[in-house]
């Protein structure tokens, strides 16, 4: 093949020669545990703002064209600038910070095969937004969705010698999920974990294990789905320190079984964790899983039969180094802070957050709510908008599906109560109750403010009512939180799960000074009141933990940065409104809650 120049210049259609969107959660392994290679590291990286790469294939690595000259005429796949993976490009150099639209990520790597008939995939932890994976030349797929992992196998595809291409395009565009317009940075490059996985022919896809839901708290289910040519045998379950060794029948690739036990329950105050092993045809894994129940009666929240009081606070994930990607190091300085603040719960918003914040809970006793970026004005009438809304909804479902701290999925955030947003979310809502009836659905909500009342047809489709107010900010007039108290009468439990005002830190006035320190601790003293005399409020997670870099906060205060932060962006200052907070949840902690 030789590049057709004609084509390369004139072909504006050049995304119709792959086939997206066709990775997605159906693709997705089961990888916990696993022992995986790793592909992080250094990679080349190449900008590509016209995508050039696209339109002329820079895939295409070793062919000459007619002439005898070697193409790609204007990318060497070894000559990018060499970056470290997993990282946000725009954290690596000024010029990429607000750099978006494509780059092209290249490596090498060694491949041999261990085990005859082993399958291999490549598992990519998160990539933002788009991402085209070509392996030694061949394009194998798409992702869309800049927050969940997903897989693509390479079985019969690796040689000794590889090349692994990723293109990556962060281009906000309205179809999106987010779409064009947010209140946080939008990072760009593959910022999560690049990983191979060599497992048997027939392996365990997919495995979940839970308290049954019921009456008891004494049977515990597994769910297993196997892949490969072996679509019945005997998966082997074992759970040590609960005496238990069964076998789980598999029949046509899936099987489940509920057995007797009696775990200790996982909590906040406990959190007891399980050692977990499966085994199906030579593919072991293991896991630690905790076992508890959540659910909702009347506008109780019930954590193992228990009344349950959310002290939570939001988080982002944003850093002025890392960018949205995370480490061990600024994961356990979030949980530090939080617990620090009293808090027993955290909103990971508005995209889905690392899996290794959802450990760390399990482990560290958090429990967490976890989101899609459905935000905002999403383009609700598009049926491609939903399918990708809905697919990174299943991603993080099954990613985190045997995280005990996980206790809601959330639908999204702020979305004008349209017809076809209710369409939409009550469709997301019911698609995540099917894939895990064992959690509870929610929505960040508006409030309604013609009628200043807590109401969103929304709420017959939840669990939960989430509802972001700003009473005190975007509302000045308190008497109108007053009146919101007065004129609601939820039948379902509700968490204020967005509240707070911008406050500078260090910058000190009257408490009437907007971006005081002094005006947001009086915003929070009077948020914290209004939650005191509401009994259907069964928690609370406020605007933020820490100050946080967004592109449209540009006045004088902010200067690109959120300061909603109970703590301020260098993730150490704490500001008065942190103490308000903190003394509310010594209070709740007191009584028991
Ligand atoms: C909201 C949004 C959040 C914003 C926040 C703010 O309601 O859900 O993403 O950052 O308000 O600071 O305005």
């Amino acid at each position: 093949p030789s590049e057709n120049h004609q084509e390369t210049i004139h072909n504006e259609n050049y995304d119709q020669k792959y086939n997206l969107q066709n990775l997605n959660h159906q693709n997705l392994i089961f990888t916990e545990n696993r022992p995986a290679q790793s592909l992080n590291g250094t990679w080349t990286f190449t900008i590509d703002p016209y995508d050039t790469g696209l339109r002329s294939d820079w895939n295409r690595l070793s062919h000459c064209d007619a002439a005898g000259r070697p193409v790609p005429w204007d990318y060497d796949y070894d000559g990018g600038e060499a970056v470290p993976v997993p990282s946000c490009w725009n954290m690596l150099r000024p010029e990429y910070y607000y750099y978006e639209g494509s780059a092209w990520y290249a490596r090498e790597f060694t491949y041999r095969e261990q085990a005859a008939g082993e399958r291999v995939f490549l598992r990519i932890g998160a990539a933002s937004y788009d991402a085209k994976v070509f392996l030694n030349e061949a394009f194998l797929g798409n992702h869309y969705g800049g927050s969940t992992p997903f897989c693509v196998e390479l079985t019969g595809r690796l040689q000794e010698r590889n090349v692994l291409q990723v293109c990556v395009n962060n281009t906000r565009t309205a179809d999106r999920v987010p779409m064009r317009n947010t209140d946080w940075f939008n990072y760009g490059g593959i910022y999560r974990d690049v990983e191979l996985y060599r497992v048997p022919a027939t392996f365990i896809k997919n495995f979940k294990i839970f308290l049954a839901p019921g009456a008891s708290d004494r049977r515990i289910r597994a769910e297993v789905e196997v892949d490969g040519p072996v679509r019945d045998g005997a998966l082997r379950l074992e759970l040590p320190e609960l005496g238990i060794e069964q076998t789980l029948p598999v029949s046509a690739g899936k099987g489940s079984l509920e057995l007797e036990a009696a775990p200790e329950l996982w909590s906040p105050e406990q959190p007891r964790l399980y050692a977990v092993r499966a085994e199906y045809q030579g593919d072991a894994i293991a896991l630690r899983v905790g076992f508890r129940r959540i659910e909702v009666r009347g506008t109780e929240i019930l954590l193992n039969g228990k009344a349950l009081f959310l002290r939570g606070v939001c988080v982002h994930e944003d850093d002025t180094v890392l960018g949205k990607a995370t480490d061990e190091a600024d994961l356990r300085r979030r949980f530090a802070d939080a617990k620090e603040l009293g808090c027993n719960f955290l909103r990971l918003a508005h995209y889905p957050h690392t899996e290794r914040a959802a450990q760390l809970a399990d482990e560290l006793g958090f429990l967490l709510w976890e989101e899609i970026p459905v935000y905002w004005a999403i383009d609700f009438e598009n049926p491609a908008t939903y399918r990708d809304a809905e697919n990174q909804l299943l991603e993080l479902v099954r990613r985190d599906q045997n995280r005990a701290s996980v206790i809601i999925w959330s639908v999204g955030n702020e979305n004008a109560a349209t017809a076809p947003r209710l369409s939409f979310m009550s469709r997301l809502a019911e698609a995540a109750r099917k894939e895990d009836p064992t959690r509870l659905i929610s929505a960040a909500c508006l409030v309604n403010e013609k009628k200043i009342r807590i109401e969103d047809p929304l709420a017959d489709y939840l669990d939960v009512i989430g509802v972001n107010e700003y009473y005190g900010w975007y509302k000045l007039d308190f008497t109108e939180l007053a009146q919101l108290g007065r004129n609601s009468a939820p039948v379902k439990p509700v968490i204020i799960t967005e509240t707070g005002a911008d406050g500078l830190a260090g910058y000190h006035d009257d408490a009437a000074v907007l971006f005081t320190e002094e005006h947001m601790a009086e915003v929070y003293r009077k948020q914290v009141k209004f939650v005191k005399e509401s009994d259907y409020i069964k928690g609370i997670s406020p605007w933020i933990l820490y100050d946080f870099q967004t592109p449209r906060r540009m006045n004088r205060y902010q200067q690109g940065v959120n300061r909603k932060g109970l703590i301020a962006l260098d993730k150490k200052t704490r500001k008065a409104a942190f103490y308000v907070l903190q003394a509310f949840y010594r209070e709740k902690q007191a009584e028991g809650k």
